[in-house]
């Protein structure tokens, strides 16, 4: 079979974002602009003659195509054999699994996350190593500066190959091996946590309800939930992938999980919900009636990791985004382990796992994973609570408010402001920065600013610099604003705003958090001149 090689021109705007390249679907299609990103990556990861590589995604629009394309890329390039999901399947963490288990070259993950698909949706793709974790900024800069030189790419004209049956197909010299993409992930699932003590509760009349948003998460929570541990088969809702997500918008937070956000709030709720996101890597936790925020639950679960056999021996130590509360920094603490604070996105989580630095990893993102493999793992989170909450047998609100009550309540909101003009946006953190000077040692009310600064991480195991992260208020009273602009949408900019203040009197743990940090969110409003600089009166998501 005949290596075909074909002329093309860069596209000048392959930059990866904080999770890979994502852009509309209409800008994937155009005629060269995905073989240009895969040959970059194919010329910057160098693998050697017959390596194996890793394919799969999040079933969305464009998800098959990008398979067959990239499929024969692998074979021109090179490459001995790709496993790919069946279907062209792979959930992100299970996607990491089998890069680990099977030592690949790495893989590459076709997922453009929690934003909606569809023919005028969003589409992804990614690299990640061999540790299974996504690559470094090093090599994302490297395959962008490829991508800007870029002058051929190479391919095999042949017919595509069927994904639908697991077994292998020759593609030129190079297998193609389309496997069960929920097999690998389950066992390692039970070789974690307390099957047994999991299935007893479930017997025992506790009900679960998981949302699987019509993204990848669902066969996976079906053959975990449903056939290994025992849950009725209703316990998994919208469980069918399909490539628009059933036109919804696939992050599990609860102004787009609406749906179950309704069934756990309303009459005859079940005792746990939870839901995951498109690429199944995010998770959402809740009780019954009650929300878990994401720094929470980090912290929740590092508190009561030893009572998952996957963790019986303890944490080497933990890891937030910067942006996430400090309520995990609380119980590493207590637990006299180090709690390492990373730029946001969970390529910086990477090394310390590798280094053996940390166990648990978490973003406020509704993102928390383990060194189980180098991805958050949505799945995974609800797992670590039904095993915690099998040992324990309290409700998800109790266990939470005895949380508080032991370290004390870090109050936590995000506001997104989604969809401004790009403009406005760098105009309000150039505005930010040009205050720090000003704002140092200001006082609102009876909270003084202590520090401004644009954080920056030096990541202690290989010594690469990162900048540029997210302009930082702090108060004196520790509690701070954080503003940074999303790296991950595909339309004009999305602004983030993080507030967050500790709180440790048990008397106010019972407030609303929008409440607790009302003066927090004027102050934020206040100094970034938001609504006369973008004219909105209000975020388009407060998680
Ligand atoms: C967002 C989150 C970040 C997360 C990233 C990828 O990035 O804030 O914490 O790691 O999405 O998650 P940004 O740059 O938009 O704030 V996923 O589940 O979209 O791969
Ligand atoms: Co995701």
């Amino acid at each position: 079979m005949q290596v075909r090689t074909v002329a093309t021109t860069p596209f000048t705007d392959q930059k990866p974002g904080t999770s890979g390249l994502r852009k509309r679907v209409p800008a994937f299609k155009q005629p060269h602009y995905l073989e240009n990103f895969v040959q970059s990556i194919f010329d910057t990861i160098k693998a050697p003659a017959g390596a194996t590589l890793v394919l799969g995604g999040d079933g969305r629009y464009y998800n098959r195509e990008a398979i067959q394309v990239i499929l024969k890329m692998a074979a021109a390039n090179g490459f001995g054999r790709v496993l790919v999901g069946k279907g062209g399947i792979l959930s992100t963490p299970a996607a990491s699994c089998v890069i680990r288990k099977y030592q690949t070259h790495g893989g590459i993950i076709l997922s453009a996350s929690h934003n909606p698909g569809g023919p005028d949706g969003d589409f992804g793709i990614k690299y990640n190593g061999g540790n299974g974790g996504p690559a470094t900024e090093g090599v994302t800069e490297a395959i962008f500066a490829r991508s800007k030189a870029l002058a051929e790419y190479r391919t095999l004209d042949v017919a595509d190959v069927a994904l639908d049956e697991l077994g292998e197909t020759a593609l030129g010299q190079m297998t193609v091996q389309v496997i069960d993409p929920v097999a690998d992930y389950a066992e390692l699932m039970e070789s974690l946590f307390d099957f047994d003590a999991i299935r007893s509760l479930l017997s025992g009349g506790f009900r679960i309800k998981f949302d699987a948003m019509h993204a990848v998460t669902g066969p996976y929570a079906r053959e975990i939930l449903v056939n290994r541990l025992g849950a009725p088969a209703d316990s998994v809702m919208n469980a069918v992938p399909l490539p628009d997500f059933g036109n919804g918008h696939p992050d599990p937070n609860l102004t787009y999980a609406h749906e179950l956000v309704e069934i756990v709030y309303g009459k005859d709720a079940p005792d746990f919900g939870a839901a995951s996101d498109g690429d199944g890597d995010r998770n959402m936790i809740l009780g019954r009636g009650f929300f878990v925020n994401p720094s929470d639950s980090l912290a929740l679960i590092a508190a009561n990791a030893k009572l998952a056999p996957g963790y019986r021996q303890g944490l080497a130590g933990i890891a937030r985004s910067m942006p996430t509360s400090e309520a995990a920094d609380r119980v590493a603490e207590a637990l006299g382990i180090p709690c390492y604070e990373t730029p946001t996105g969970w390529k910086f989580f990477g090394n310390l796992m590798d280094a053996g630095k940390v166990t648990l990893c978490g973003e406020e993102s509704f993102g928390t994973g383990s060194d189980h493999v180098r991805e958050k793992d949505g799945l995974w989170a609800v797992l670590f609570w039904l095993n915690i909450l099998a040992a324990r047998r309290q409700s998800v609100e109790a266990i939470v408010r005895e949380h508080w009550a032991k370290y004390g309540r870090n109050f936590y909101s995000r506001h997104d402001y989604e969809g401004i003009p790009t403009d406005a946006a760098n105009g309000v953190m150039k505005l930010l920065k040009d205050s720090f000077a000003s704002l140092t040692g200001a006082q609102f009310g009876h909270l003084q600013v202590k520090l401004c600064d644009d954080f920056g991480y030096t990541d202690p195991v290989d010594g690469s610099v990162s900048t540029g992260q997210g302009v930082r208020i702090l108060f004196v009273d520790g509690s701070r604003i954080v503003f940074r602009l999303s790296g991950t949408g595909t339309e004009g900019a999305t602004l983030r705003i993080y507030l967050e203040s500790y709180e440790p009197d048990v008397g106010k743990h019972h407030l609303d958090a929008q409440e607790a940090l009302a003066t927090l969110i004027g102050i934020a409003l206040q100094v970034s001149e938001l609504k006369q600089r973008i004219g909105r009166d209000k975020p388009t998501v407060i998680t």
